[in-house]
């Protein structure tokens, strides 16, 4: 069979056309049987008869066969494109599920503006050559008081009523939720030899009526150092480096005279503290953010080191406290609320 040029015309018209009236996938799966099927298409058949071409005509009856079939497949390439996307078109309109509806954001975590706090004071601490020890937070009586100079009968321990755990030794509650980090005085002072430098944070508890300073649970940062030499100047030095950093230059620290058991003399120090009021207003109030002192020279004898040879500075640093004068917050209960219309803004 030779076929002249102009059938391939026709052919190819013939072609595009029933392609293009193919209205929806099942008539375009029957166009394609029809022209391009293995068997019986009829472009298919129509490049089976190259061979049978005389053969002067053989290479560009081929040649001409083989655009035809091309742009025909292009063209079904096209309406088989222009049919996705009106169906997409069709299902972003009609279909419940709207696709174009951005896909829910992944909320990521932070660091609690508690653990922010600390990690901050930990750092400073550190930079300024304090390394970090750390204490059980369920501790023994004698540590957290008997240790500190605070014996079972002393009044300081009504400042420090506390939840004690139910054990019981020789008729004596004898264990508790530490209600400060002072007892790592001790344990440190028990395992280690002047030159001393160390800082111990941790969870302290204490049965107390809550407000606006005060919380049933706070983190404390106890700060210790024991040499050869150590001075009261030594610990001021440390402290106000330390809200220096903390706070800025600008915010105004307030030092004054205090009573602990375990050190002589003992100091407070309280930092300004800026609260908005609901009139736009600010109100400016001293809050205490620790206590300090030289430590008592009998308790550095009484965990082996020599207090004639020996003198140290100790401090006990409120974690939340620092957080709440850093930002402003008008509460120390919000840290702990869970709120996350609170947590977030840190
Ligand atoms: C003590 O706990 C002493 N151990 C501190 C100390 C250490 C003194 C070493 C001398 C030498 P005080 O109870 O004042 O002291 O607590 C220390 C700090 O913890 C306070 O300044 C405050 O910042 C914080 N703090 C105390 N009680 C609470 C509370 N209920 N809620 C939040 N923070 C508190």
């Amino acid at each position: 069979m030779t076929i002249a040029v102009p059938s391939l015309v026709t052919l190819e018209a013939a072609a595009l056309a029933a392609l293009a009236a193919a209205p929806d996938a099942a008539g375009i799966d029957d166009w394609r049987a029809m022209w391009l099927g293995r068997q019986d298409g009829r472009i298919t058949g129509l490049l089976r008869s190259v061979k049978d071409q005389p053969a002067p005509e053989r290479a560009s009856f081929g040649g001409a066969a083989n655009l035809l079939k091309g742009r025909v497949e292009a063209a079904l390439a096209e309406k088989l494109g222009g049919m996705k996307s009106a169906a997409l078109r069709e299902l972003t309109t009609t279909a419940a599920l709207d696709v174009s509806l951005p896909g829910r954001p992944q909320t990521i975590g932070r660091l609690h503006p508690v653990t922010q706090t600390l990690r901050d004071i930990i750092a400073a601490f550190g930079e300024m050559g304090f390394r970090v020890a750390e204490g059980p937070e369920v501790e023994w009586d004698r540590y957290n008081f008997d240790a500190m100079r605070i014996p079972a009968d002393h009044p300081a321990r009504d400042m420090w009523d506390t939840i004690w755990v139910d054990s019981i030794i020789g008729g004596k509650r004898d264990m508790l939720l530490r209600t400060h980090t002072s007892p790592n005085q001790a344990r440190v002072m028990e395992r280690q030899a002047p030159p001393i430098r160390v800082i111990v944070p941790g969870k302290c508890y204490r049965q107390e009526a809550t407000d606006a300073t005060h919380e049933w649970q706070l983190t404390q940062v106890e700060g210790l150092a024991v040499d050869e030499g150590v001075r009261m100047s030594d610990l001021k030095g440390i402290l106000y480096e330390f809200a220096r950093r903390m706070f800025g230059p600008d915010r105004k620290i307030m030092f004054h005279h205090s009573y602990f058991p375990f050190v002589e003399p003992g100091v407070e120090m309280a930092i300004d503290w800026p609260v908005k009021q609901a009139d736009g207003s600010t109100t400016y109030k001293w809050v205490e953010i620790l206590g300090a002192g030289m430590v008592h020279p009998e308790i550095i004898a009484n965990h082996g080191h020599d207090p004639k040879k020996y003198t140290g500075f100790a401090f006990g640093l409120g974690v939340e406290r620092v957080a709440l004068l850093r930002w402003g917050i008008e509460d120390i209960r919000h840290f702990y609320a869970n709120d996350l219309r609170f947590l977030s803004q840190f």
